[in-house]
């Protein structure tokens, strides 16, 4: 693996190697460092400004507090650019390695860096503000109800009528077409910045972000995904199957893809809603923890609690009175939000918050687990300087609170913290591991996918007359999947994901349903575990999180197997740990396809 680190200082040496005479005045590398210096002192002053209009804006949507977003924004990416611009006076200056790495780190800092020219750092951030607000406030119509994506979710998540799931996809994916409009400039802009910072286009610049090439990264994640495919196709077969039983060969034949409105999550990208339709005959009722958390009178900030309550356990600080004064938990009635859940740190330092319109379902359980891993990464790393407050890549990120979900998710947890009255029976393992997998391995292929599209947008590979073709051929290649209906002209479907009309990068969730498992493997054997992975819980392991933390802590300031090998000892992106958890699932899943036709 080569690293941007090591090319940079490859560049240097060779610097070295021409004449004084025939190079104009070499700055020297205690200038590069000052000017480091000063630059993450202007990078602080601008976050600090844009974070806070970018949060408004967020917590009550209106023409001006987006007005207010994209100037601050718009600020921000123009005083990246310049400073990008600047940092190249030192292409060659044999700098300490932490200088070196935070040069290259300047040049990641914006997921969508503005060109070099007037007035474009202000459109780019318009449209990136607009497209991400249609998305927020999009809504439809259905039976003469209005509807917002979480009542649709409501929908995709409990029906088990055909025809209700096909219109209530539709009418989500209505949104977006009008997003098209604004797509294309938004991509030529971006890549136009990013070619100013020395990238082929905006996708090599989110690749780059892995301490290899955008080239070695992209065989990087193919090699994973062939790594869990043949887990993904056995998975996708028996859902198939049980899919055909439940709804008839009409609506879900026995061979080739599945349509995707029937997988229980409008992007069909976890499927655990659907385990009543899937669920394995012949084992005793399963955990179904949307009910006991009803049950037990849980309400969104119990929730968040229950959350901390995990974390603390391992010895983490409590979340600060300001997180509780500031975040945000249930959807408001009267004002307009960004309901797509999401952790912030306003200052660098301790003003950590969620923003999520959190539901009392198990779905979200897990998400407020993953939303509280970014804030206790944050302030885990919030002794770094600016340009190494990050996570070791954005994997890592995603990874954290997934990984503490994982023990969260056991049966023995849900005991420990009342949940669950009497001890799971001894035979409930495939039914906790296929409920696993519904979210963990279905996942796989679309974390993968969404940016294999926008790669593919960014180069120019797909033009805005493919858009839609290109989205589906991807859908079906990797995630076996088809739309209820043929897709109508003006479609723009990736646009109907959070990700896409917000541009923010994809390939981290990827990751992270790797790296969450290399995690766990690595926790557990620390706790002493012996039985299988999947049983294995954290709680409690104080010395677990501690090491844990000190991962944490480092943020970005290293590359990130050497981060990676801190806690787990291995310096390598690894999905055997993911195949080791869900071993005794997929010897089940294949006895259980005996006699289908696998694949599509
Ligand atoms: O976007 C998220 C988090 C916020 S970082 C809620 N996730 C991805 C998604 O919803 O598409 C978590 C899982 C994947
Ligand atoms: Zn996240």
């Amino acid at each position: 693996m080569k690293s941007l680190l090591l090319a940079a200082a490859a560049a240097s040496v060779l610097a070295f190697a021409v004449p004084a005479a025939a190079q104009a005045p070499q700055p020297t590398p205690a200038e590069a460092k000052a000017f480091i210096d000063r630059a993450e002192a202007e990078l602080k002053e601008a976050d600090a400004f844009a974070s806070r209009a970018a949060w408004v804006r967020a917590n009550f949507i209106t023409e001006d507090t987006g007005w207010l977003d994209t100037k601050a924004s718009a600020e921000q990416k123009a005083l990246v650019t310049r400073l990008a611009k600047e940092a190249a006076r030192f292409n060659g200056v044999a700098v300490d390695p932490v200088t070196a790495r935070k040069l290259m780190l300047l040049k990641l800092y914006m997921t969508l860096p503005a060109p070099d020219r007037p007035g474009a750092p202000a459109e780019l951030a318009g449209l990136s503000t607009k497209l991400n607000s249609i998305y927020s406030t999009g809504k439809f119509t259905w039976r003469g109800k209005t509807l917002t994506l979480n009542d649709a979710e409501d929908v995709l998540r409990t029906s088990r009528d055909p025809a209700e799931l096909k219109a209530v996809w539709e009418g989500w994916h209505s949104v977006a077409p009008v997003m098209k409009a604004d797509y294309p400039r938004l991509v030529e802009l971006a890549n136009e910045g990013s070619r100013g910072l020395g990238f082929k286009d905006t996708g090599a610049l989110w690749r780059a972000g892995y301490d290899m090439s955008p080239d070695e990264f992209t065989a990087e994640a193919d090699r994973l995904w062939t790594q869990v495919e043949p887990f993904y196709r056995n998975l996708h077969c028996y859902v198939r199957a049980r899919l055909n039983e439940k709804y008839g060969s009409a609506v879900q034949p026995r061979t080739g893809p599945i349509r995707a409105d029937l997988l229980g999550n409008m992007w069909a990208q976890e499927w655990g809603n659907i385990y009543d339709v899937v669920e394995p005959k012949g084992f005793s009722a399963g955990v179904n923890l949307e009910k006991l958390l009803v049950a037990k009178g849980y309400d969104p900030v119990k929730m968040v609690k229950t959350g901390e309550g995990f974390y603390s356990s391992l010895g983490f600080a409590p979340l600060p009175q300001t997180f509780w004064e500031r975040s945000l938990i249930v959807r408001p009635r009267d004002r307009e939000v960004v309901c797509h859940a999401s952790a912030w740190n306003l200052d660098g330092q301790d003003d950590i918050r969620i923003k999520m319109c959190t539901k009392v379902t198990a779905e979200d359980f897990q998400t407020v687990h993953h939303e509280l891993g970014h804030n206790y990464y944050q302030r885990a790393y919030k002794g770094q300087s600016v340009l190494f407050q990050g996570s070791a890549n954005g994997g890592f990120h995603e990874a954290t609170g997934d990984f503490a979900a994982l023990s969260a998710a056991t049966p023995t947890y849900l005991q420990q913290i009342g949940l669950l009255d009497t001890a799971p029976a001894a035979d409930q393992d495939i039914p906790f591991l296929l409920r696993m997998a519904l979210d963990k391995i279905a996942f796989l292929p679309f974390g993968l996918l969404v940016d294999k599209w926008r790669w593919q947008v960014f180069s120019g590979e797909v033009t805005p007359d493919t858009y839609n073709d290109a989205w589906w051929k991807l859908r079906l290649k990797y995630q076996g999947l088809v739309p209820p209906a043929e897709r109508p002209a003006d479609a723009f479907d990736p646009g109907a994901k959070y990700h896409v009309a917000a541009s923010a990068t994809y390939e981290r969730y990827f990751m992270a349903r790797i790296y969450q498992f290399q995690f766990q493997r690595a926790a557990c054997a620390q706790a002493g575990w012996k039985g299988p992975l999947h049983r294995c819980s954290i709680y409690g392991q104080k010395a677990v999180g501690e090491k844990f933390n000190r991962m944490l802590e480092l943020g970005q300031s290293q590359p990130w197997p050497q981060t990676l090998s801190v806690f787990t000892g291995e310096a390598r992106t690894d999905a055997s740990a993911v195949t080791d958890y869900f071993r005794p699932l997929n010897v089940w899943l294949t006895q259980q396809n005996r006699g289908e036709r696998c694949g599509w």
